[in-house]
């Protein structure tokens, strides 16, 4: 069974395709520096930071959590939109509950093996849609769209989401992220254009 978000935007009260973009059938591929390599048996999937407890899972103990698969809708900040993905994973919320979020957690950064980071306030993370990905139409993510693990944030431009996920550390305070720091939007939602900052 898979649950179906692409409603989400009337949350943002715009249209299914955001403005400035067009709907691509393909998966174009957007990566700073190339798709990393890593090796299953040493991956591990780390949380920490204002966290009750810090979490190290291998990628068979991050299988093992709760998941869900759902139908998403992918907005490229360079102006393309996928619609109708299927992607299945652990929510956002399931992860943060396994750890313990503290009450003075306030901003979350997503930290990749290729070195990029993105980051995103709780509240924003804090929602079913937002997920770590490990498979796409029922496969193993492939590696150029981030496997063995990405995160997906439908509700904000995919830059938000980082391909090749190797942690999660809860912030006190916000900071910003690879693209962040360099012109893109800190808040990046599609349906109010918010492609630089
Ligand atoms: N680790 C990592 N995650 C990343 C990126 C990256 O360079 N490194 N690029 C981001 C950008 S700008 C986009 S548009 C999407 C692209 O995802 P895709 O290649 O699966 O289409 O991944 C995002 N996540
Ligand atoms: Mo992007």
């Amino acid at each position: 069974m898979s649950q179906d978000v692409t409603g989400l935007y009337e949350e943002f009260g715009g249209d299914r395709l955001p403005p400035g973009q067009r709907e691509t059938a393909r998966f174009p591929v957007l990566s700073k520096s190339g798709t990393p390599s890593w090796d299953r048996d040493d991956w591990t999937f780390e949380v920490w930071g204002a966290v009750e407890e810090e979490l190290s899972l291998s990628y068979e103990g991050f299988r093992d959590l709760p998941s869900e698969t759902q139908i998403q809708d992918f907005h490229c900040v360079t102006g393309w939109s996928k619609f109708d993905c299927e992607f299945t994973g652990v929510t956002f919320p399931t992860l943060a509950e396994a750890a313990g979020v503290r009450d003075d957690a306030e901003h979350v950064m997503f930290h990749a093996l290729d070195g990029y980071t993105t980051n995103l306030p709780l509240e924003d993370c804090a929602r079913e849609e937002v997920m770590f990905v490990y498979d796409y139409d029922g496969e193993p993510l492939p590696a150029d769209h981030g496997g063995p693990l990405r995160v997906v944030t439908p509700h904000k431009y995919a830059y938000k989401g980082a391909k090749w996920v190797s942690g999660v550390e809860f912030l006190t305070e916000a900071e910003r992220g690879y693209w962040e720091k360099r012109g893109y939007s800190n808040t990046a939602n599609p349906w109010n254009e918010e492609r630089y900052s």
